[in-house]
């Protein structure tokens, strides 16, 4: 300590330089320089990460976001743009604020918090803060104010922010969950979407994309699609069993597999339930049952990273003793592999044309969303790698099962994420836990 206030300490294991260098390089500084030396320098990776960020204040702020929009089961439902949204959005914009931070909402909701002079030469740490209905207080809330941690202890260790400076970012609708499809902020600040495109989104209560903002106070006034940033880097829990099953601290993400989105609405005819002969029968439930079972067995045989997901039906009229005349049901489809994920696609639609003609209904199909896999930086997965295994990580490479921003800022600027295990692999449940010294 240097005769000064103590603030963050910065610890440097004795096997990352002299201790002549190492009080050279702090002496200057108000920062509290403790040096470990002989038998101390066995420090875990927890306490290395702990020495530097404030492990409490990440942890309370993570708190702090939970409480709005709780959930029983100790989860958070903030679907994009409602109150709860707006509420957290208050509080995270807030913090930045404090922080002296030059906060920038953009016209699709975005917001920036830089500190520095141009985003442009700024490092981006960023995610998303809207969640899913069922949602975990993690996914995306972490890496967000993470970002803002990282930019709270190089302040209060009193260095200047380095060259083009640290932005923190959270990201509109990325869960697609209320307004499809997902990741729509970041597309649209990638250029990967037309504002006016977004804004004319109708979600599944009917609501506008533009007209929420406007109501929630975040039509913001920044164009775009935003400037690019030197460098993107998310931060997030991998929501799948991975690292957690294989004794694994960190995840160095290599890219984010294929997204395809459908909602299909089947038009039938409804009918009495107990006087139509199963012949005359144009039920569109079961076309959208037997659907269901066809994406999962499908995906099944096509084995590797395929996945397939029913996750929304809605029946009319929905009754016991009427065969229903319409059924809406959406279709999440991924993979790692664009060939396969195209295959499952076509077997799909194909399966759907065969139920249509046997049942005699009509189809509608709407498609939400379609991201093609996407690789990641090497550079940017090669220094996640190095560094965290330089802190003593054990560090897996791998792909990211669900999207994520990241995927979309990695069109405009060098991009990778960082993974932290997910408690038995649970997510988009409120039971998805990662522990604090996983954090
Ligand atoms: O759908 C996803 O993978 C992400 O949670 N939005
Ligand atoms: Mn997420
Ligand atoms: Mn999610």
């Amino acid at each position: 300590v240097f005769g000064k206030p103590v603030p963050a300490p910065i610890f440097v294991p004795e096997d990352e330089a002299s201790l002549a260098e190492v009080i050279a390089r702090y002496a200057g500084d108000a920062a509290c320089v403790r040096l470990y030396s002989g038998g101390d320098c066995n420090l875990t990776f927890t306490d290395r990460c702990a020495a530097f960020v404030d492990g409490r204040r990440l942890l309370q702020r993570l708190e702090d976001l939970a409480a709005i929009g709780p959930i029983a089961g100790g989860g958070v439902n903030r679907l994009a743009l409602t109150d709860a949204d707006k509420a957290g959005r208050d509080l995270v914009t807030g913090w930045m604020r404090d922080l002296g931070l030059d906060v920038r909402i953009d016209s699709v909701g975005n917001a920036v918090g830089l500190w520095g002079d141009r985003i442009e030469r700024a490092v981006m740490i960023g995610s998303h803060i809207d969640t899913v209905r069922t949602g975990g207080r993690y996914d995306g809330n972490f890496g967000v104010l993470a970002g803002l941690e990282v930019i709270e202890t190089l302040m209060t260790a009193g260095v200047d922010p380095p060259s083009g400076g640290v932005a923190v970012a959270f990201f509109t609708n990325e869960e697609g969950a209320r307004f499809a499809p997902d990741m729509l902020g970041s597309l649209v600040y990638a250029g990967g979407m037309p504002v006016e495109a977004a804004h004319d989104i109708t979600g599944i209560d009917g609501a506008h994309v533009g007209e929420e903002l406007a109501r929630i106070g975040y039509l913001g006034s920044y164009p775009c699609p935003g400037p690019a940033p030197r460098a993107f880097l998310e931060l997030h829990v991998e929501q799948g069993p991975v690292l957690e099953a294989e004794g694994f601290d960190i995840g160095a993400v290599t890219g984010v597999q294929g997204i395809w989105w459908e909602e299909v609405t089947v038009h039938g005819q409804s009918n009495h339930a107990g006087t139509t002969p199963m012949a005359l029968r144009h039920d569109a439930a079961y076309v959208a049952a037997e659907m269901g079972v066809f994406v999962r067995r499908l995906a099944l045989e096509l084995g590797g990273h395929q996945v397939a997901t029913m996750g929304r039906v809605e029946l009319y009229p929905n009754l016991t003793n009427v065969v229903a005349s319409r059924a809406t049901f959406t279709l999440d489809v991924r993979n790692t592999d664009a060939t396969v994920l195209a295959e499952a696609e076509h077997q799909i639609m194909g399966r759907l044309d065969e139920l249509a003609a046997s049942e005699k209904v009509t189809i509608e199909r709407r498609t939400l969303a379609r991201f093609a896999p996407v690789a990641f930086d090497d550079t940017m997965i090669d220094r996640v790698e190095a560094h965290a295994s330089k802190l003593g990580a054990r560090v897996k490479r791998l792909p990211s099962g669900a999207g994520h921003d990241a995927q979309m800022l990695a069109r405009i600027c060098p991009t990778s994420m960082i993974f932290v295990p997910s408690a038995n692999g649970i997510s988009h449940n409120p039971s998805e836990y990662t522990a604090p010294e996983s954090l």
